[in-house]
Parts: C-alpha cells; structure tokens; sequence
C-alpha cells in the first residue's frame, strides 16, 4: 500500500523533474536537503531514516539491562561505551531526518504512541550475559551488513552520518564476539550459555533485514532511489554467509538443520524465520513490544523537567534580547 502511495505521490511531481533526479541519482549525485526531492522520496526517507534512529534508542534497552550486572568492571566499560554510542547514533539520525523537514518531537510522538516502527530485534529479552555477546555478534554483524551499503545511499546527510556510525558499530561486533569467545571457551555451563543464547537469537536475527523480497513493499521503489542499496535476501544471505564460519570458530551451531554449502550459488542454503513471528511482532505482539513502549515513554516523562528547564532557559534569554533592542 505505502509502495502505491508513494508511487501517486510521485507521479503527482512534474515528469521534467522527475526525470531530472532520477538522472541526479543514476549519477550519483548526492540529494541535499535544499535540493528538490520527489515528496515520495521525503516520506519513505523520514520513515526509514526515523524508524533506524528509534532502533537506536530502544536498542539500548536490552542492553542497558545488563550494565549493573557486567561480570567485570571492563567489560561494564565496554558496555556502558556502546550504549552510549546507540544514543549517538539516535541523535546523528533524528539529525539527518529533521533536515527533510520532520522535527524530533514529532517522530519521538510516533515512536511513543506506536505509530512508527523500530526493529524488530529489540522485542526480544536479553535473558543473561552471554545474550548480551549474542547480541554484539549478530544483532550489530546484521546491522552493519545492511549498514555499511548504506553509506553510499543517495541522500547526503544519512550517508555522511552512516559513516561514522558504521565504524562504532563495528567496534561493537567485535566486543560481541569477544565475550562469546570468552563463554565459548570457558567452562561447561557457560558454553551451554552461549549456545542457548544462539539459539534464540538467530532467527530474529535474521529477519532484522525484513520479509522477504517477494513480501517486500519498498525495496523496488527505494533502490531505484538509492535510499536502499541491496534487497533485504541479498543482505540476509551475506550475513549468513559471514557469520557460518564465525559459529564455527567458536564451536557453537548454528540452529538450522538444512544449512548446507551451495557451491553452485558460493553461499549457504538456509531455513528462513518464521515469518508470521515476525509480522507477529511488528504488530506489537512481541515478547517485550509493551516494555520497550512503557519504558520510552517513561524517560520521555521522567525528562520533562529537563525539556521545561531548556525552554525556559531559552525564552528567557529571548525575552531579555527583545528587552534589549
Ligand atoms: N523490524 O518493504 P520493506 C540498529 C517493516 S538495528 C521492524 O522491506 P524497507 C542497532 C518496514 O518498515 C537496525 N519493521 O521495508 C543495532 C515496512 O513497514 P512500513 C536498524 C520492519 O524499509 C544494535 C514493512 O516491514 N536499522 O541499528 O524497504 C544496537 C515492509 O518491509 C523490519 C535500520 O533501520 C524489521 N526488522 O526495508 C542498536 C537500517 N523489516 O514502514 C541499534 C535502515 C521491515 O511500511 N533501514 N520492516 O510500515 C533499512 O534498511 C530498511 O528500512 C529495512 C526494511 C531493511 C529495515
């Protein structure tokens, strides 16, 4: 449906130019913020571009979960760092998006009243440590998969800030794999952890690149606009592809049964999520889609008192210039 409107949307724009930024892109030629933009173009980037920031700062809700409780006081370092650095990242994004002319306040009301999406991995619960080195591994490997393309993608103030959020992220992937090695080649039990937390996050892991591309409603629109460099199964199979020979080194396995080596197509056979779970989840029916809602709202009414601060700061200082001139 969205992929229709967008289509009308776009077809209301003068063919001229049309033609014109699709030439721009063919070019590559970066599209900025005071250039004209298809309004279909402007509405599918706030909404990829702010459904991206929302992952961001809820994504640091299962992870923030664990900082109290960090084995030792680097690996609390490490984590405290990383979380930080997803709300940089929440930042950079709402940045870039409120250059098409969408204020912070107006997406953070829709990510509070469950209007707009933030991704699907972020519904599922981060039960113990070893969750928190499964999540590094694969939930940051699936994020700079569909990340990296990204700095290429055609709208200049998104690519630029994915460039420095790719290079944290992959710091981030790094630290998820070396606490899985750590539990990996530790004792009985927690190898058992590590393989369990596998387990579990393998699949919606997976489907962090969303449905299928016969399911997908904007992939054709948006990478002919280069807001969207690959298919999600393209991404999909290169995280599998990745990530197989990781698993490996560590002695975990992966949890499908028909993972096989198709030498003909140089990549691996796998099964595919469940996808009613994942329309399931993006319903909001997740295992934790209601915690994640009430503990956002909840810091956005915790920090009124800090907003009101600001503002008032600021309209104090305007009324003593205005007394001034
Ligand atoms: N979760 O037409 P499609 C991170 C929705 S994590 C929820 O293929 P599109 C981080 C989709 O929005 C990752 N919803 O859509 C890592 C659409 O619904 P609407 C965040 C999903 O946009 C560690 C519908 O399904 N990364 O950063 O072409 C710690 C049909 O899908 C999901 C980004 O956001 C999903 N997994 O492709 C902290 C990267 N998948 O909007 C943080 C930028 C699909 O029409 N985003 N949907 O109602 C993208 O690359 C693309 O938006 C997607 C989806 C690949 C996610």
């Amino acid at each position: 449906m969205y992929a229709q409107m967008i289509k009308s949307e776009a077809t209301t724009d003068d063919p001229e130019k049309l033609k014109e930024f699709q030439a721009r892109i063919d070019d590559d030629i970066k599209v900025e913020p005071r250039d004209w933009m298809p309004e279909g173009y402007r509405k599918t980037l706030i909404r990829q571009i702010g459904q991206h920031a929302h992952s961001e700062i809820v994504g640091q809700l299962p992870e923030g979960n664990w900082i109290t409780r960090a084995p030792t006081l680097e690996r609390k370092m490490i984590l405290l760092a990383k979380v930080q650095d997803e709300a940089g990242h929440g930042l950079y994004l709402y940045a870039a998006a409120e250059t098409l002319g969408v204020s912070r306040d107006d997406l953070t009301e829709q990510l509070l009243s469950g209007k707009m999406k933030y991704s699907s991995i972020f519904n599922y619960a981060t039960l113990n440590w070893a969750d928190i080195g499964a999540v590094g591994w694969l939930v940051d490997g699936a994020a700079i998969m569909n990340q990296v393309p990204l700095q290429r993608t055609s709208y200049g103030p998104y690519s630029r800030a994915m460039i420095r959020i790719c290079k944290e992220e992959s710091f981030h992937q790094r630290q998820g794999y070396d606490i899985m090695m750590k539990m990996a080649q530790g004792t009985e039990a927690q190898k058992k952890m590590a393989q369990d937390a596998l387990n579990r996050l393998w699949y919606p892991s997976l489907m962090m690149f969303g449905p299928s591309d016969a399911d997908s409603v904007h992939s054709t629109q948006n990478m002919a606009w280069k807001i969207k460099m690959n298919t999600n199964d393209e991404l999909r199979q290169k995280f599998v592809d990745q990530t197989v020979p990781q698993a490996e080194y560590l002695g975990l396995t992966i949890p499908d049964e028909n993972l096989t080596w198709n030498e003909k197509k140089g990549g691996y056979d796998y099964s595919d999520p469940d996808w009613s779970e994942f329309f399931d989840v993006l319903k909001g029916n997740g295992p934790c889609n209601v915690d994640r809602l009430e503990a956002r709202n909840k810091a956005w009414d915790d920090g009124a008192w800090v907003r009101d601060g600001l503002m008032a700061h600021a309209e104090k200082k305007r009324a003593a210039k205005t007394a001034a001139e």
